[in-house]
């Protein structure tokens, strides 16, 4: 009897755990379902729910950045390409949208996360990689030198204005005859003899983004053999000391204004030198900032090259009346583009998260530099095909994506400089030389 009791009991148990699992896997099935039906609304803008990662103050700062982009910059985007123009006042509409060195905290600095920072960067380069250009140049390489390298003096005299783009810095590492291998640099610095406290400089770089335009310009060059920074200031510059002309006639980044920098003993206070960075640790730490950016912006250029290339192809009709989308070859163009855009832009939240915790190392950045820079190229161009003959024609964008993006993947470490930097930390043998 008790044990027939028991057995009840035991069968009544197993009974109600089976129960149990049936309901736990029905209701998982229907979650499940549940899942696959809000899903199915599959978003090709967002295939892999990015948004669900990110905080509710980053999906706003995204939204006003696309605004102010698409309402402000787009408009003027053709003519500032077509007349190889760049307007100043962009830096300061930045400016006043908190854009500028925004990661950076205090100083009239918004002070935002690094995911924040790549979401406008990547609404911004959506419009032009050359406006990205200046924004980059302006907070990662100018704000981001002087904030982490200068002094407190140098912080508080610059870094207020240059967030609300009133001065206007650029960075100037590459040489005519040294530009992958800015170690070999030949700009020196050297002690004035006849003014104390003062460091002449001398020497030239080139395709300095924003250089005829800046007021602040970060200079590396070598003191006794040691490559030191120092931030010079146009306003105080001798007649004749310093020229910073344009490079005119390029082939890309044509809505971005790039000069060369001459210095002919340049006088510079010992005050305006880094005090505490020697070799080139100094620009690379500015430069995984803006590497970063350019990961993040360059998918933002592929995803208008995608939105534009998709609708062309829907109304675009050729054989029989069919449209241009009917077409399988037509399809797969845009299925590997919004392929490698979603990972992509999945790979630079991951980094930008990263970043935010501090467990970041250079390599992770050069590999989304590099991976993001490079499928935007090959996919940018692809896409440019299903315009035909029409993506000769600026109106159309894609032409000024596609010449935008081959130098985005030239500066900032070109593609195949990534791919000795990640064989370097693959192998751990060193192959630049
Ligand atoms: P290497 O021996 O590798 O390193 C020398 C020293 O630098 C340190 N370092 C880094 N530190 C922080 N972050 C990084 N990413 C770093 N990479 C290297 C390294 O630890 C070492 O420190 P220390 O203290 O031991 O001396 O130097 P290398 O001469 O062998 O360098 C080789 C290579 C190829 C990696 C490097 O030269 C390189 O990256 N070349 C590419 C040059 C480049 O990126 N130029 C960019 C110019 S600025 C620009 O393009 C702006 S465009 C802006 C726009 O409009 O958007
Ligand atoms: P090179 O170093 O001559 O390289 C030419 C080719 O050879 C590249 O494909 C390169 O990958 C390859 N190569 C070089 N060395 C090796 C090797 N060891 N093994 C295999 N391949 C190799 N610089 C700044 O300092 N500040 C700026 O603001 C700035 N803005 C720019 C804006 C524009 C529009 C452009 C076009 C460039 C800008 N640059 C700037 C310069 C940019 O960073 C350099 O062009 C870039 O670093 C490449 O240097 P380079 O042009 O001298 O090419």
């Amino acid at each position: 009897m008790h044990i027939n009791m028991l057995r009840i009991a035991i069968r009544s148990h197993l009974r109600l755990a089976s129960n149990l699992r049936q309901n736990r896997h029905r209701s998982g099935n229907q979650l499940l379902r549940g899942q696959f039906r809000s899903a199915s609304t599959f978003d090709y803008k967002d295939p892999l729910l990015l948004r669900n990662l990110l905080e509710d103050e980053e999906i706003a700062i995204a939204e006003t950045a696309q605004e102010y982009s698409s309402q402000k910059l787009l408009p003027r985007v053709l003519a500032a390409y077509r007349d190889e123009d760049f307007d100043k006042n962009i830096l300061k509409e930045m400016g006043e949208a908190g854009f500028l060195g925004a990661t950076i905290t205090g100083y009239g600095c918004a002070g935002v996360s690094d995911v924040a920072m790549g979401l406008i960067t990547r609404e911004v380069e959506r419009v032009d990689s050359g406006y990205r250009s200046a924004l980059s140049v302006q907070s990662s390489l100018s704000m981001g030198a002087i904030h982490d390298f200068g002094t407190e003096e140098l912080k508080e005299q610059f870094l207020p204005e240059m967030a609300r783009g009133a001065i206007v810095g650029c960075f100037g590492l590459t040489e005519p005859n040294h530009g992958s291998d800015p170690g070999s640099m030949e700009t020196i610095a050297r002690v004035d003899p006849n003014r104390e406290g003062m460091y002449l400089l001398s020497g030239s770089k080139t395709w300095i983004t924003n250089s005829p335009i800046a007021d602040v310009l970060i200079v590396w060059a070598k003191l006794d053999g040691k490559i030191r920074g120092f931030l010079v200031e146009r306003s105080r510059c001798p007649p004749g000391t310093l020229e910073t002309p344009a490079i005119k006639n390029k082939t890309g980044l044509r809505a971005s204004i790039t000069g060369m920098v001459h210095m002919d003993n340049v006088p510079v206070p010992k005050e305006f030198m880094f005090p505490d960075v020697e070799g080139l640790r100094g620009p690379f730490a500015c430069l995984n900032n803006a590497r970063y950016g350019i990961a993040w912006g360059t998918m933002g250029a592929l995803e208008d090259c995608i939105e534009r290339a998709r609708e062309y192809a829907l109304s675009r009709k050729q054989f029989k009346g069919n449209p241009l989308a009917k077409y399988q070859l037509i399809q797969k163009k845009l299925a590997d583009a919004v392929t490698d855009a979603t990972f992509g832009l999945l790979a630079c939240v991951q980094v930008g998260r990263l970043k935010g915790q501090g467990l970041i190392v250079p390599e992770m950045i050069s590999m989304i530099k590099r991976q993001n820079c490079d499928r935007s190229l090959v996919h940018a161009r692809c896409l440019q095909e299903i315009f035909g003959g029409n993506a000769v024609a600026d109106e159309y964008h894609i032409g000024r994506h596609v010449a935008n993006l081959f130098v985005a993947q030239t500066y900032e470490g070109q593609s195949d400089i990534h791919s000795l930097i990640l064989g370097r930390a693959i192998t751990g043998v060193q192959a630049f030389c």
